[in-house]
């Protein structure tokens, strides 16, 4: 018996120590749309509160990383109050660049019509500020179908937005991202292009091969056809993809392709099975990013969470030869670092890889920092690249209304080798921030991950922490 119990505490510490799913343990998060911008990717996610018993959502977050592993907060960059016209429901949204703006498309429930709306934000940065571009709905036609906005800009320069449960609607944006430049229509869905035709269609007792849901995600990507014997042409073929969440609830992943954003579409099945996340709705994005591809789903699997707290996954894919998806499994795992993290260059301390009781906060006078530290709570960043230079000093800026703390730096596991302690003091206040630069006499090089472990006073909050930064010798 004591065997397993050893067992079993082996099995959770190690699956901490390797884990990247969920991405977030600060908030849940869900779901992601991820965006491919520059050297990072930047995620756009709700926010579902916590122990919350329905979709109660209120502001959207942000999350980038220029490694896969480590993720910055960028906090609540749009919440219900920065559209005048909503008044619940902050559900999936999407944010895409074109010529140096970036449109996030939302959906909220709209007080003009009584159903649910698509609006649309923009800002000059993917981390924004961002507003709304328009200050009424970019469509609102009180149907309660109108949620999960996906949107894509084609070769031919021509934008693309679908959105809908359980209806997928389409429609061109004119070149301003911010209004219409057609009709809205209605994709028909049919055995051949969804596994089924629309909801209201199907025929009761019918076992169907698979149904749309909603959570659509719209791409495209040109592919080398493989002809009967296995041979890839020579031209490439651009081909459109329709990914949606499947089967009514709980939801899988399943997905459609067409020659043309307006169809005919071609059911071609499951990409994510129903498996057991713990969330009864899944949600996917798609990104290509540094030669990788990266499928972002969620589940509810952080501690607390379940179908109302839901927290973003990634795994990373590779397209099968045929353009088709690979089946993709959800795990504990995620992805692998593509970069390192360069311990010389001053850090947002809400850089995480991992972490274990604390939360991040946001306001306009600091910006994001990390709150909530109690004795015991950890942080962990990963890929440190210290190189040939020995580090010399350690500086955080922190703050503290009460007795402070201290922040212990580990090498590669909590209990690794130390290399500092900072102590942090009383500083006057909870945002009365300080420097406190510690020395390092330990001799470090090389690649590590690194733990930032918070001890003090038991059963208090110890400290905010803004930022950290090694000098080298
Ligand atoms: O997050 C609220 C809703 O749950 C989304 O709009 C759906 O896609 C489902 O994930």
């Amino acid at each position: 018996m004591k065997k397993r119990i050893i067992g079993v505490l082996l099995t959770l510490i190690s699956m901490t120590v390797t884990a990247q799913n969920p991405v977030v343990q600060t908030w849940f998060t869900t779901d992601p749309a991820p965006l491919s911008y520059g050297d990072k990717v930047y995620v756009y996610v709700g926010h579902d509160e916590d122990n919350a018993d329905f979709f109660w959502m209120y502001e959207w977050r942000v999350y980038s990383s220029s490694d896969m592993v480590n993720w910055t907060d960028h906090g609540s960059l749009l919440n219900l109050n920065s559209f005048s016209w909503a008044d619940d429901r902050a559900w999936a949204a999407q944010t895409i660049e074109r010529n140096g703006k970036f449109y996030w498309y939302i959906c909220a429930h709209s007080k003009l019509s009584g159903g649910m709306a698509i609006g649309v934000a923009v800002a000059d940065s993917p981390t924004g500020p961002f507003r709304d571009a328009l200050g009424k709905p970019l469509f609102d036609n009180g149907s309660w179908d109108n949620i999960d906005p996906t949107v894509f800009i084609d070769d031919d320069d021509q934008a693309w937005l679908f959105w809908g449960n359980p209806t997928i609607n389409y429609v061109r944006l004119n070149p301003d991202m911010v209004s219409l430049a057609s009709e809205v229509k209605q994709v028909k869905q049919t055995v051949e292009g969804f596994g089924s035709p629309s909801m209201r269609e199907r025929e009761r007792g019918v076992k169907y091969a698979d149904s749309y849901t909603e959570g659509p995600w719209i791409m495209k990507r040109n592919f080398f056809p493989l002809d009967k014997k296995g041979k890839k042409a020579k031209k490439a073929v651009g081909q459109y993809y329709l990914l949606y969440a499947a089967g009514g609830v709980p939801e899988h992943i399943a997905y459609s392709t067409a020659p043309t954003p307006e169809g005919p579409w071609t059911y071609r099945g499951h990409i994510m099975p129903l498996e057991d996340t713990k969330s009864f709705t899944n949600h996917c994005g798609v990104v290509d990013h540094k030669g990788h591809s990266y499928f972002f789903y969620h589940t509810g699997k952080l501690p607390g969470g379940g179908g109302f707290g839901r927290s973003m996954a990634i795994e990373e894919f590779k397209y099968n030869e045929d353009g088709t998806f690979p089946t993709i499994h959800h795990t504990n795992e995620g992805v692998k670092p593509i970069g390192t993290l360069n311990p010389y260059q001053r850090t947002e301390a809400e850089t995480i890889a991992w972490s274990f009781g604390l939360k991040t906060e946001n306001n306009q006078k600091t910006g994001v920092y990390v709150g909530e530290i109690n004795n015991g709570d950890y942080i962990k960043v990963r890929e440190m690249d210290f190189g040939t230079k020995q580090p010399s000093a350690f500086t955080v800026s922190a703050a503290s209304a009460l007795q402070g703390g201290n922040i212990e730096v580990h090498l590669d596991s909590l209990g690794g080798q130390k290399i500092a302690v900072a102590k942090i003091p009383y500083t006057g206040g909870w945002e009365e921030w300080k420097e406190v630069r510690t020395p390092i006499t330990e001799t470090v090089s090389g690649k590590h991950d690194v733990f930032f472990a918070f001890t003090g006073y038991k059963g208090m909050k110890l400290f905010n922490f803004d930022w950290w930064k090694f000098e080298e010798k």
